[in-house]
């Protein structure tokens, strides 16, 4: 598949650390020939500046992200494209989608867009296959038998402990969360020159990183905030991407339906999370039908609203909630 392309190429990856393990092992194959980027931090999506920079390429390749519809045809009418990816998107028709998930798989057998590159170029079980899922399940992937089982007979092999691979999926993940989209993408080359993942470890500037989120999350889990009708809401700001982080220690800490807005990571866009005792899926829909990008799971709401939109989406909120 590789030996066929021509010319030079692109790797659009996903930022966090299964991201940045596909990078790596993709880049193995086509150092020569690819350079790789990450979209604009917190953008699901290419800017129009990214989307024609990548269209004078003669191939793109996608991983770990499921990039709108509308920009993978922008980028086909040029390049080549192909995609590796584990997110729930119906397969795009006339380019390369290696999506397993999107054809109805079950997603226990491909955790991970490392995963599903690793096996697509054939090679044996790896720390960075195996980071990749890690990093997107953390401790949850315990409860996958056949992954977890795949996990420990590697610690084993390779005298790692489980902690250890987490460790490093949170160092890894750490350039994206303070904001520092150039590490990011220079992740997979380290990784590429580092002999052995214990390298990872030692990378002084990812603990610092680490160090350095700390201290922020404390700050703002620390600071006063208000509370309305048994609902606790924090407002920050900060250009750190820690609002998850944030908002489940005050809700653990409190017990209560908490809020947090941060004004701080977008320009235009406010970031708001919501984690609450209360299903949350209706208010995610409402959310989705005023048009904002709004996600989430049972207990926890994640938004991306227009400033100017901000204060009366928490009125809805804070009203939904009580
Ligand atoms: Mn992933």
């Amino acid at each position: 598949m590789f030996e066929e392309l021509q010319g030079s190429g692109v790797l659009i990856h996903h930022w966090d650390a299964d991201g940045i393990c596909s990078a790596r092992l993709l880049l193995e194959k086509l150092s020569k020939k690819i350079v790789n980027k990450t979209p604009v931090l917190g953008n699901y999506f290419l800017t129009e500046e990214e989307l024609t920079e990548y269209s004078s390429y003669n191939f793109v390749i996608v991983v770990d992200m499921a990039l709108p519809e509308d920009n993978i045809n922008r980028l086909a009418k040029n390049a080549k494209v192909l995609i590796f990816d584990h997110h729930l998107q119906k397969p795009i028709q006339g380019v390369f989608h290696q999506n397993p998930i999107g054809k109805g798989e079950d997603p226990l057998l491909y955790p991970s867009a490392s995963w599903i590159v690793n096996d697509f170029l054939g090679n044996p079980v790896n720390v960075f296959a195996l980071l990749g899922i890690i990093g997107d399940h953390e401790k949850r992937i315990q409860t996958n038998k056949e992954f977890y089982t795949k996990i420990t007979d590697f610690c084993i092999k390779e005298r790692f402990t489980f902690d250890e691979l987490l460790m490093m999926v949170y160092l890894l993940d750490s350039s994206y969360k303070v904001g520092d989209r150039k590490a990011v993408e220079e992740a997979p080359h380290l990784l590429l020159e580092y002999t052995g993942a214990r390298r990872i470890l030692q990378n002084i500037r990812w603990k610092n990183n680490l160090l350095l989120l700390e201290k922020e999350i404390a700050k703002h889990v620390t600071a006063p905030g208000e509370e309305k009708q048994g609902i606790l809401l924090k407002r920050i700001h900060t250009k750190f991407n820690i609002i998850s982080t944030v908002t489940r220690k005050i809700a653990w800490d409190s017990g209560k339906d908490t809020v947090v807005l941060n004004t701080g990571f977008f320009k235009d866009m406010d970031q708001i999370y919501v984690r609450s005792n209360k299903n949350l899926q209706p208010l995610i829909q409402q959310g989705k039908m005023l048009g904002y990008r709004c996600g989430g799971k049972t207990e926890v709401l994640g938004a991306v609203v227009p400033k100017e939109r901000t204060e009366s989406f928490i009125q809805e909120i804070v009203r939904f909630l009580s």
